[in-house]
C-alpha cells in the first residue's frame, strides 16, 4: 500500500459458499461523516445467474432433503453465529447506516438472531389443515396438506433496516426449505455479506444462502427478479419499486411478496396517558431519523389537547441528542446518503411553500467537525397544512411529522384512512372500547393501540393499497414460502 492512502476493504459478492469479486465497484459510504469504507464489487448478470444456479443445486442436494427438525436446528446455529458476532454486526450497521450504536444493538442485530429463532420453532410446531369429507355412498374422503419448498426465493432488501429486513425473509424461506439468492440495497451491503461469513462458520451448505450485489434496474436486482430460475419474489422497498418488480415477474407469474411505503397516521385523544403518549409518540416520529416503513408523518391530535402536545413534542424533538453513531447517548444519527437527504429537504422546502407553520427544525445541524459531511437533517415539526398537501399526502422518510387538530373521533378516522398508503397507525386512548373501535376502522395492516413497532413475529405483517401484497409474520411467512399439496384419499 502507499503511503497516505488508507487500504479500503472489499465487500464480495457470496455464491456457492465463496467470496468472489466482481468486474465493477462501487463506493459503500459512511453516512455519518461521507467518507468511503468499503468497495462493493457488482455482481453482473452472469453471477446472477451463478448464484441462482448455486441455490438451485443446494435446493436440489441435503436442504431441500432434510427434515424439518433438521433444518430448524441449523437456523438456530445461524442465529448462534449471529450473536457470536454480534459486536461485527453491529459496526457494520451503524457504519453503513449511520443508525445510533443503541438502535443497531437493542433493535436491528438482536431481531436479526430472534428471526432465525422464531421461525425454527415455528416450522418446528405449526401443523396443516386436514378434513374428513363426506361423501354420498358414506365411504368418506380424507383430506390433508403438506407444506413443500417454492424452490429459490429471490429477495431483494432496503437500507433502513437491512439485517432484520433480509433476515425477516431469509429465516423463514430456509425454515421452509428453500435456498436464497440476496440482493441488499446497495447503500447497506455489509451486513448481509456479514451473515454469510456467520453462515459458512456455522456450517450451512453452500448454496443455500447466496448474496449479490448491485442497484436495481439494470443490474442485480433486475437480473435477479428477471430470472427464469427464480420461484418467488420478495421485496421490501418503495411502493413505486415495488411496481416495477411487478412488472418484470409478472411475465413468469411467480408468487410475490410486498412490503413497501407508508405515510402513516398516529392519532391522540385527549383522554390519553399524556406522558406515555408523548413518549411514544417522539419514538414513532422520530427511531432511526424517520427512516422505519412504520413511522408516524401524520399525528391527529383532539383539539382540546392540541397545543399543550405540540409544545410538549416540540420539547423533545429539539432535546434528542443528534450526534455521532458511535455515541452511545446518540438518539438522532444522520440520513442514509446525500440524496435522501436531498429529497427529505425538498420536502422541508415544499412544507413551506404549501403554507406550513413551522414549530420546529427545517434544516441542517452544525456540528462544527466532520459530522458536517454527514448527511444529518433536523427533526422537524409541522402544522397548519392543508389534508391535500402533497406533505401530508406523500412518504418523505424522514425525522418529520405534520400534526393537525381533530374534533371528532369520525373526523380522525377519516383523515387517518385518507391515503392510498395502509402500513400502520397508532391509536393514543385510555379509553379501551374506542381504542377497540377505532383500531378496526383503520384501513391498515397493523394497528397499535398505546404503543408502535412493539411486534410479536407470529403476527400477520404487510400492508394495504400502495403498503404492499400479501402478508408475512409467523403463519403467513410459512405460507408464502411453501407450496400446499392438499391430497385427498378416498376412504
Ligand atoms: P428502494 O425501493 O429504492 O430499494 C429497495 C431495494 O430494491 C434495493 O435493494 C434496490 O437496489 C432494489 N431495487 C430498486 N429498483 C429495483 C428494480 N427495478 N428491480 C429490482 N430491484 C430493485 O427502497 P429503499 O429506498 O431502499 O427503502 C426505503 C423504502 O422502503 C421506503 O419507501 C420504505 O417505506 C420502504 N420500506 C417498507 C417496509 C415495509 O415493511 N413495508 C420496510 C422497510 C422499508
Ligand atoms: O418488524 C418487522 O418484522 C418489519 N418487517 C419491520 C419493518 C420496518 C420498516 O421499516
Amino acid at each position: 500500500m502507499r503511503r497516505g492512502l488508507r487500504q479500503v476493504k472489499l465487500i464480495q459478492n457470496y455464491i456457492d459458499g465463496k467470496f468472489v469479486p466482481g468486474k465493477r465497484q462501487f463506493a459503500d459510504v459512511n453516512p455519518a461523516d461521507g467518507s468511503v469504507i468499503a468497495q462493493v464489487t457488482e455482481a453482473d448478470r452472469d453471477m446472477v445467474d451463478a448464484a441462482v444456479q448455486a441455490a438451485r443445486k443446494a435446493y436440489r442436494g441435503e436442504w431441500g432433503r432434510w427434515g424439518i427438525r433438521e433444518r430448524a436446528a441449523w437456523l438456530y446455529k445461524i442465529a448462534d453465529a449471529i450473536e457470536a458476532r454480534f459486536d461485527c454486526f453491529v459496526a457494520a450497521e451503524v457504519a453503513d447506516t449511520g443508525k445510533p450504536v443503541a438502535l443497531a444493538s437493542r433493535l436491528d442485530v438482536p431481531r436479526a438472531a430472534a428471526n432465525f429463532r422464531v421461525f425454527a420453532d415455528l416450522i418446528k410446531t405449526t401443523g396443516l389443515e386436514s378434513f374428513q369429507t363426506e361423501t354420498p355412498d358414506g365411504k368418506n374422503a380424507l383430506n390433508y396438506a403438506v407444506r413443500k419448498p417454492l424452490g429459490v426465493v429471490g429477495i431483494i432488501t432496503p437500507w433502513n433496516l437491512p439485517l432484520l429486513l433480509l433476515t425477516w425473509k431469509v429465516a423463514p424461506a430456509l425454515a421452509c426449505g428453500n435456498t436464497v439468492a440476496v440482493k441488499p440495497s446497495e447503500e447497506t451491503p455489509a451486513t448481509a455479506t456479514l451473515l454469510a461469513e456467520a453462515m459458512q462458520h456455522a456450517g450451512i451448505p453452500d448454496g443455500v444462502y447466496n448474496v449479490v450485489h448491485g442497484f436495481g434496474p439494470n443490474s442485480a436486482g433486475e437480473f435477479l427478479t428477471q430470472h427464469p430460475d427464480v420461484n418467488a419474489v420478495t421485496f421490501t422497498g418503495e411502493s413505486q419499486t415495488g411496481a416495477a418488480i411487478m412488472k418484470t415477474v409478472a411475465a413468469s407469474v411467480k408468487p410475490v411478496s410486498f412490503e413497501l411505503g407508508g405515510k402513516n397516521a398516529a392519532i391522540v385523544f385527549a383522554d390519553c396517558d399524556f406522558e406515555e403518549t408523548v413518549s411514544g409518540i417522539g419514538e414513532a416520529v422520530f427511531l432511526n431519523s424517520g427512516q422505519v416503513c412504520l413511522c408516524a408523518e401524520r399525528v391527529y391530535v383532539e383539539r382540546v389537547i392540541f397545543d399543550r402536545f405540540v409544545e410538549v413534542l416540540k420539547c423533545k424533538a429539539e432535546s434528542l441528542h443528534i450526534g455521532s453513531p458511535l455515541d452511545k447517548t446518540t438518539e438522532l444519527g444522520p440520513l442514509i446518503s446525500a440524496q435522501h437527504r436531498e429529497k427529505v429537504l425538498s420536502y422541508y422546502r415544499l412544507a413551506r411553500e404549501e403554507g406550513a407553520v413551522s414549530v420546529s427544525g427545517g434544516g441542517i445541524p452544525e456540528f462544527g467537525n466532520s459530522l458536517d459531511n454527514g448527511f444529518y437533517v433536523q427533526p422537524t415539526i409541522y402544522t397548519g397544512l392543508k389534508e391535500s398537501a402533497r406533505c401530508v399526502k406523500e412518504e418523505i422518510f424522514g425525522p418529520v411529522c405534520h400534526i393537525a387538530p381533530f374534533d371528532t373521533e369520525e373526523e380522525a378516522v377519516h383523515m387517518a384512512n385518507d391515503t392510498k398508503y395502509g402500513l400502520a397507525a397508532s391509536i393514543w386512548t385510555t379509553n379501551l372500547k374506542r381504542g377497540h373501535r377505532v383500531a378496526q376502522q383503520m384501513n391498515v395492516g397493523i394497528t397499535w393501540v398505546n404503543c408502535w413497532f412493539l411486534r410479536d413475529l407470529r403476527t400477520p405483517f404487510g400492508g394495504a393499497g400502495l403498503s404492499g401484497i400479501g402478508r408475512e409474520g409467523g403463519l403467513h411467512s410459512l405460507n408464502f414460502y411453501s407450496e400446499l399439496n392438499n391430497i385427498c384419499i378416498r376412504l
